[in-house]
């Protein structure tokens, strides 16, 4: 008689039995092929997980047991984002420290993780925010200090009023902060930058040998927006000056009637203009807006340099010279050639300004740009990365200034440098970090010198721990080195990598990374990540992003205690394609519900035999076959109604040979472990393996297909799925029921061999 099935109990038993086993524990030193399965590490927050956290987690954990069953040493490792503003922030709003408040979060994410029965290796844990952790965060820093790719730097940079911050590129959304959505400002401050642009170059190539998917290809694309063209030189009248501009078609030039400088051109302060004080207030005025403003107004604005013309380099014609916003100083010169006719943000200006469009012939790019004495050139939309942040809690910049060596850096025997207490850690808001009042941890003595010097009071973002932590998973105690050298070989790359998030930022910022440390030797393949999974999110159920500001978060805990965790875990997955995203749907987890104790109702009934169900075969291998590819495609959805559609066909047989039944617990041990491992127990078998397909019995004898006379389905034949439609006509015209409709010869016949078959009388 079958029980009732306990998942409380059973499955807490077998998470202490993988716990007290070490079940998942990699080795380092294995001689069978290596798997590296990652997870994008989270951010603990303070609001816990809800439901749609753990879908990439269930994914990875199916695909690296699924390979631990192939015989594969698998890492599956789960650490920590901790640095950065959210975790402060949500410190600051609960006055705790932060680092009480990392470490309360992270009990609290990895309570709720054991629920779900994951098999990650805990022994090799990690959290950016420990100094064993983050002295090689500064180490990485120093070796780009080494090799001049982090330099200080005045230029203006996005501020946030709220944040109190500087920021980069990366961290915005479109002009507002990507955290609080406050719009950012311009703010001059010395910051240190890293030079990303020298690897914008690799990082383009690189990714054509990924298996990534094509659209965060091309979002990568884009952010680095690699564009080819030509700096061409305009001699301005009567003038030692002369302007630059940066085109990519030096064929329009001819028809150039204008020219652009951005409002931050250092010429507009330089030239002698009759209308100074029009000009000057233009320029203030642009201040108030973002490049993203300036750059996407349909209403062109912009102020005349009267007295001021330009000579086109081509044709020695004069032409007048606008200060306009729509004119970035970040790219390129900060200046163009404006060319009506062939460019539309030109043509709208010239329309309001009255200017003339010119159509032209175009030239040949080649020989123009030599006739005119330009040169060849390359822009790119990809900014050096701005790496100070003015907030408390962020690695430490390693860095001493002393007043007679410059910046100087600390040296590599005295990392990490620790991150000070302090009593407040409020962001100042004047531009310098919370570590600045630290008088005694500031003043130090100069390492080059042994004068007076100052420490570096910066912190890094929050992107700094996680462009490498992919690494120290591969060796996460090492004391040494970021990485040993032998393990990096061994697990190196990442074979799989699976997030929702950062199709550009942490992934730009890892690769650049990566390539650095490649080039000092450091790791050994050029890419970090081979394959990329990106998931779609889990909305809730109506139809709105879980938030707690709109009540309506669903605690995986919860699903787990009222349908456990096995249950969880195919829901998740039987949602819809692992792409997409789909909204949480409680009818829909009864149904997946339903299917688990009915897999219960066999595994505990008289059911097995000792020899096959020959009737089960070939669905049996065929189910065998699509689960394991569509595990290795993340398909995850279609192999749950695959072995739904197999459970169907064992409870029409009412029996199972034991062989069999091995193999459909092996196949569902990755999705559900823990009823999977109990049934196996309780039948004696072993599911430890992943079960080969026996191809022979993968094609069935015959097969049922349906038949339809003119448009109306009348009965079905049974036959080889090799057959001929000769031979399928012959079939329908000897079942009577069939018959009984084929009033004459069919005129038409349409047949899908093994499918259908349809015939017009
Ligand atoms: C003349 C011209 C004629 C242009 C034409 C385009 C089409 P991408 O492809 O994005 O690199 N440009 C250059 N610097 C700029 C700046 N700082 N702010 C705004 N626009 C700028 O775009 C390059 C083109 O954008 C350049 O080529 C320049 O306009 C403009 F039929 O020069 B072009």
């Amino acid at each position: 008689m079958a029980s009732e099935y306990d998942y409380k109990k059973i499955e807490k038993k077998w998470q202490d039995t993988w716990a007290a086993s070490s079940a998942f524990k990699a080795s380092d030193d294995s001689s069978k092929p290596k798997t590296y399965v990652l997870d994008m590490f989270p951010y603990p927050s303070g609001e816990g997980l809800h439901v749609g956290h753990p879908k990439g987690y269930i994914a990875t954990d199916i695909y690296s047991r699924h390979m631990r069953m192939r015989g594969h040493n698998v890492l599956h490792p789960m650490g920590w984002d901790a640095f950065g503003l959210p975790a402060e922030n949500f410190a600051l709003k609960n006055k705790i420290h932060p680092r009480a408040a990392v470490e309360q979060n992270i009990a609290n994410f990895k309570e709720q993780l054991a629920h779900i029965g994951f098999d990650y290796d805990w022994s090799r844990e990690v959290n950016t925010t420990d100094p064993a952790f983050y002295k090689w965060t500064q180490w990485i820093f120093l070796q780009m200090f080494k090799k001049g790719l982090a330099y200080q730097s005045n230029e203006p940079i996005n501020w946030c009023p709220s944040c109190m911050t500087g920021l980069a590129n990366e961290d915005l959304d479109g002009d507002v902060c990507e955290r609080c959505g406050t719009k950012v400002e311009k703010k001059s401050l010395p910051q240190w930058v890293l030079k990303i642009t020298n690897y914008a170059d690799r990082m383009l190539q690189d990714l054509d040998a990924l298996q990534w998917p094509e659209y965060i290809k091309e979002a990568q694309r884009n952010w680095i927006g690699k564009s080819e063209g030509a700096e061409l030189e305009f001699s301005i009248s009567n003038s030692q000056f002369s302007i630059k501009v940066f085109t990519t078609r030096p064929d329009t030039l001819f028809g150039a009637t204008y020219m652009v400088l951005a409002p931050e051109h250092p010429l507009v302060a330089q030239l002698q203009i009759e209308n100074r004080a029009e000009v000057d207030s233009y320029v203030v005025a642009s201040k108030a807006k973002t490049e993203i403003e300036r750059g996407a107004a349909k209403d062109k604005t912009g102020v005349e340099l009267k007295g001021i013309k330009a000579i086109n380099p081509a044709n020695k014609e004069e032409i007048p010279v606008f200060v306009a916003d729509y004119v970035l100083w970040g790219y390129g010169t900060g200046a163009i050639m404006a060319v009506p006719a062939h460019d539309e943000r030109d043509f709208e200006f010239a329309k309001k300004f009255n200017l003339p469009v010119r159509e032209i012939e175009l030239e040949d790019s080649k020989k123009i740009v030599e006739k005119v004495g330009g040169t060849w050139t390359v822009n790119y939309k990809l900014k050096d990365w701005v790496f100070s942040r003015q907030r408390y809690w962020g690695e430490p910049i390693p860095i001493i200034h002393c007043p007679k060596d410059g910046a100087v850096a600390v040296p590599e025997d005295q990392l990490p440098v620790l991150l000070p207490e302090v009593a407040s850690y409020e962001p100042s808001g004047t531009g310098e970090s919370p570590l600045a009042t630290i008088t005694e941890w500031v003043n130090t003595t100069c390492p080059t010198c042994g004068g007076p010097a100052k420490r570096e009071t910066n912190t890094m973002p929050q992107w700094a721990g996680s462009s490498w932590y992919y690494l120290r998973f591969m060796d996460p105690h090492n004391t040494e080195a970021l990485v040993d050298t032998k393990k990096e070989k061994y697990w190196a790359p990442v074979d799989v990598y699976v997030g929702g998030d950062h199709a550009v930022r942490h992934l730009i910022y890892a690769r650049f990374w990566h390539k650095f440390l490649y080039d000092i030797g450091a790791v050994s393949t050029i890419e970090p990540f081979a394959r990329l999974e990106f998931l779609g999110f889990i909305l809730a159920e109506d139809g709105r992003k879980m938030s707690k500001r709109y009540g309506n978060v669903i605690d995986p805990t919860d699903v787990v205690v009222e349908h456990g965790a096995d249950v969880f875990r195919l829901y998740e997955m039987f949602m819809g394609p692992f792409e997409n995203t789909t909204a949480w749907n409680p009818a829909s987890i009864s149904g997946v519900g339903r299917f688990v104790e009915r897999v219960w109702r066999v595994g505990t009934s008289d059911v097995l035999r000792t020899s096959d169900v020959l009737a089960l075969d070939t669905l049996l291998e065929q189910t065998v076959k699509k689960v394991g590819d569509d595990i290795e495609s993340f398909k995850f959805n279609t192999a749950v109604s695959q072995m739904m559609i197999l459970l169907n066909a064992i409870e029409k047989e009412k029996m199972i040979g034991k062989g069999q039944w091995q193999k459909f617990l092996s196949i569902l041990l990755p999705f559900a472990p823990h009823i999977a491992s109990e049934l196996a127990q309780v039948a004696g078998i072993d599911i430890s393996a992943w079960p080969a397909v026996d191809t022979g019995k993968l094609v069935a004898d015959t097969v049922v297909m349906g038949v339809q006379v003119n448009g109306k389905l009348r009965g079905s034949i049974e036959l080889a799925p090799t057959a001929s439609e000769k031979e399928a006509v012959a079939a329908a015209k000897n079942d009577p029921k069939i018959a009984k409709w084929l009033t004459g010869e069919p005129t038409k016949v349409v047949y899908v061999a093994g499918k259908i078959l349809n015939l017009v009388v």
